[in-house]
């Protein structure tokens, strides 16, 4: 279960750090069951000219995998012999890279290895599979402050559900849940008066969503939308997809699954003693906050572009990226028609906090990327501070100038015909 790759380099960080062949601190591109890719330069003399093929002798003993290939004749200084220097990029066992490289050494001059660090991620949408790594915060089992925390059957219902999740695979068909009527009539309390707010606090993307939500997707109080209805339905507006997890994920592997289009949903519902306010996701939040945005078309571009930001980028930049998440695509407020409405999904689920957030009391700030990325943030309770953009249009173009602008090795670009991410590499 979980993440492996991810997990790893997160606490401590990964191998390829020790022996000779290391130059600098760039290291390891990718490491995946074992196996790393690497950057080598050589020189080969002109007068070996068989050392080219001593040295596939080696890529082939130890089962290298060539990936990339380049030469060119370069001289060292003026008055040496031309050498022919190649680059290559190979994929090899972690344990056997040492004895790789000094392989090679014995072959040719001048080796050097570079490996450049990439945290794992998913390059096709099976690999969603492995992104499902739970934060172990706001547990009804491990939580005493949890509202669920003293009552067991509640326990064992949220238990029964996130198995659903833990199950699923890419591509098997969405779990149903049949909800209880205890569930259904939270779910009706939360939507009825959160329903008779939106009109006035909501943005105009979301109260249009809503609608045709309402008109086409079973949406309204009486009863909890199926993550499988809801996923079609998205699939035809803004081809997201759905898929359920078990709980609050890491912010790697929910901003991972966006760059492919697929949303990570939760299926439980919160506490019956808690319905305005849930400091975790769950379908209340999912289907009320989130789907009708998702069903914006523009929406659902720059959330899919956070998403491809994410891929691969340092713990750094995903922390700020959750930041920046956090403060928009959660808690984001526009202005629309001179007035200031919510278009971030954990008020539009929290009829507590969008009354709050709306009123006097707590600080609103113009919203920029660079100072929102960096604002500490409160994940217990409501915000002392949110982020006020011009327009709707202004935060997804700013967010999405950030996003575009997060430094990494290569690039990724999403092929939709295969569902897979296309790596371009410029070293
Ligand atoms: N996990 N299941 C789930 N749902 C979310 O909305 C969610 C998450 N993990 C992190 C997260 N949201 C964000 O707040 C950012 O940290 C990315
Ligand atoms: N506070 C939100 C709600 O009550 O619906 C959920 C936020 C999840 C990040
Ligand atoms: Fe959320």
């Amino acid at each position: 279960m979980g993440c492996w790759d991810a997990r790893r380099e997160r606490s401590g960080g990964p191998a390829c750090s020790s022996g000779p062949t290391r130059i600098g601190d760039e290291c390891v591109f990718q490491e995946k069951d074992g196996r790393v890719t690497i950057n080598v330069l050589f020189a080969l003399s002109n007068e070996k000219n068989s050392g080219f093929f001593q040295t596939g002798k080696i890529f082939e003993t130890f089962e290298a995998k060539l990936l990339h290939i380049e030469s060119r004749m370069r001289k060292k200084s003026k008055d040496d012999l031309p050498e022919l220097e190649f680059f290559m990029r190979c994929e090899v066992q972690r344990a056997d890279l040492d004895v790789f490289i000094s392989s090679l050494k014995r072959v040719a001059g001048d080796v050097r290895s570079v490996c450049i660090t990439v945290p794992w991620f998913p390059r096709r949408m099976k690999d969603l599979d492995r992104c499902n790594m739970l934060i172990t915060k706001f547990d009804p089992d491990l939580d005493h402050d949890h509202p669920g925390y003293d009552d067991s059957e509640y326990r064992k219902r949220r238990a029964e559900i996130s198995e659903l999740a833990f199950t699923y695979k890419q591509g098997d068909p969405l779990p149903t849940v049949e909800y209880t009527a205890e569930e259904i009539s939270t779910w009706r309390q939360i939507y009825q008066q959160l329903r008779s707010i939106y009109p006035t606090s909501a943005c105009s993307q979301f109260l249009d969503s809503l609608q045709q939500l309402e008109d086409e997707c079973g949406y309204g109080e009486a009863r909890i939308p199926q993550l499988r209805d809801v996923s079609a339905f998205l699939k035809e507006k803004t081809g997201f997809q759905l898929r359920p997890a078990a709980g609050l994920l890491s912010a790697r592997d929910f901003l991972a699954s966006l760059a492919f289009r697929v949303f990570q949903c939760t299926q439980y519902i919160r506490h019956s003693s808690s319905p305005m306010h849930s400091p975790e996701p769950d379908c209340c939040h999912e289907l009320l906050g989130h789907i009708p945005m998702l069903a914006d078309k523009e929406f659902a571009q720059f959330s899919q572009e956070i998403g491809l930001a994410s891929l691969g980028a340092s713990d750094d930049d995903i922390e700020k990226l959750s930041t920046l998440y956090w403060f928009t695509v959660e808690f984001g407020l526009c202005k629309q028609n001179g007035e200031v409405k919510a278009y971030g999904a954990g008020l539009l689920s929290s009829y507590g906090e969008l009354v709050y957030a709306l009123s006097n009391k707590p600080e609103h700030k113009p919203f920029n990327p660079e100072e929102t990325a960096v604002q500490p943030y409160q994940d217990q309770t409501y915000q002392p501070v949110y982020f006020v953009s011009e327009s709707f249009e202004e935060a997804k173009l700013k967010l999405r100038k950030y996003s575009a602008n997060i430094k990494r090795p290569f690039a990724v670009r999403y092929d939709p015909f295969t569902c897979s991410m296309e790596v371009l590499d410029h070293p």
